[in-house]
């Protein structure tokens, strides 16, 4: 099995999710809830992650409601959470909470967005 294919033991996981902060582990997966302020959002939002899940070959459960996404991770072959379910949990984050830096010239949407 190939280091991220291997599940990860509670010590590992616990030591994984410090680094990937508003995630959390439950009933065998690493978990997220994104609040994007309405329907339009949550649908960008599903494409966004569902493009990046694709272009990674490892695939999310998503959760969709008006306004929330919910996201859970796990790694059905392993038959647990492995390296694989952390990586892309930090990809989610950084598609689902990008916004232009300030002082750039992007201002940035002032619409209720993904937090
Ligand atoms: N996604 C997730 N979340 N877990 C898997 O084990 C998985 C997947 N397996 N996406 C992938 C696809 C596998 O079916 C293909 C063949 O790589």
């Amino acid at each position: 099995m190939a280091p991220n294919d291997a599940p990860l033991s509670e010590a590992e996981i616990a030591a994984r999710l410090d680094a990937v902060p508003g995630w959390r582990v439950e009933n065998m997966a690493i978990r997220r809830v994104y609040e994007t302020g309405g329907w339009p959002v949550t649908l960008m939002l599903v494409n966004a992650l569902g493009f990046a899940a694709e272009a990674a070959d490892h695939h999310p459960d998503l959760h969709v409601t008006y306004r929330r996404v919910g996201v859970a991770l796990s790694t059905h072959s392993a038959g647990g959470i492995t390296g694989k379910d952390f990586e892309l949990a930090k990809q989610f984050d950084e598609i689902a909470l990008w916004r232009p830096p300030a002082g750039g010239a992007l201002t940035g949407t002032t619409d209720t967005f993904v937090r």
